[in-house]
């Protein structure tokens, strides 16, 4: 995992991290940025000594936005026959789940990146937005749609409507961040809490991650149903057998992955 530009990628025991890292543009998305954000986690996400992934930003940015100075001379034609930055949909198909720690702006794609994620943790700092009305454009990276899934119509239209920034208590009031943890804490908090998923039995972390984004793709009769089949199929692993054994004995489970 070298060789890297735009990103710094580590290890934190089971923990996958990348950092977004193009500091002089506020971590702005521009094409390397991604291809390599979706390199690295798919190397995560086939590793498997990883068990969750960690993506953040700076303390000033988690980031603030698609690199506006990439896109403004674009033709129709450019963004098209390009895929313009389509190559984040492979970042939403990740098996394994993916903690967002949010500090600063984000803003524009910077929040549509975050809301790829599966857990957002936000520093006491953070701003989010999708300022992309005040540039003659519209969210483009998924922001009106899971935008909107995630906080309702209402706040969705007064955000992408108005381009106004949301800080962290209106964000997490609205639903779109889990927590909200002092911005000194941030990257322990989110290392920690993706720490505590790796621990739990991977088949059945990713079927839970499976299911829960079902619920965002079909009717609630369907979700149901595809949920009750991964639980179903749960009972063919070993580590439903000790986990259950495990509780029964009084102590902590020893999940193999099988
Ligand atoms: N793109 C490129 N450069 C950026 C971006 C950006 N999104 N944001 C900041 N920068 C650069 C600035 O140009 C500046 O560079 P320089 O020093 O060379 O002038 C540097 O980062 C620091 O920024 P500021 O001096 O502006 O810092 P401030 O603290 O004064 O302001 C803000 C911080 C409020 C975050 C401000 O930088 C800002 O408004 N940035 C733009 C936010 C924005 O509009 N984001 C949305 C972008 S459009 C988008 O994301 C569309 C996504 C969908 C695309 C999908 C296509 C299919």
């Amino acid at each position: 995992m070298t060789g890297y530009e735009t990103i710094k990628v580590e290890r934190r025991g089971r923990v996958g991290l990348i950092t977004l890292d193009r500091p002089e543009a506020l971590n702005a998305l521009n094409t390397q940025l991604m291809d390599e954000v979706v390199a690295a986690a798919g190397e995560f996400d086939r590793d498997p000594e990883v068990g969750a992934l960690v993506l953040t930003g700076s303390e000033r940015a988690f980031a603030a936005g698609a690199d506006i100075k990439e896109m403004a001379s674009l033709e129709f034609a450019d963004a098209y026959l390009s895929g313009l930055f389509t190559g984040w949909e492979a970042f939403t198909r990740l098996r394994k789940p993916v903690v967002a720690a949010v500090a600063g702006y984000a803003l524009g794609g910077g929040c549509e990146l975050a809301m790829m994620c599966d857990i957002l943790l936000a520093a006491d700092t953070a701003r989010f937005g999708q300022p992309e009305i005040k540039l003659g454009v519209i969210p483009g990276m998924g922001g009106t749609q899971r935008l909107t899934r995630a906080i309702g119509k209402a706040k969705a239209m007064d955000l992408v409507l108005t381009g106004r920034m949301m800080d962290a208590e209106e964000a997490e009031r609205s639903g779109l961040v889990a927590r909200i943890v002092p911005v000194a804490d941030l990257l322990d908090e989110a290392v920690k809490l993706a720490a505590t998923i790796a621990e739990m039995s991977p088949v059945a972390t990713l079927m839970a991650k499976e299911a829960v984004n079902r619920a965002f793709e079909t009717t609630l009769a369907e979700g149901v149903y595809f949920e009750r089949r991964l639980f179903n199929g749960a009972f063919a692993t070993a580590d439903q057998k000790e986990g259950m054994a495990a509780f029964a004995e009084k102590r902590p489970p020893n999940f193999e992955g099988r």
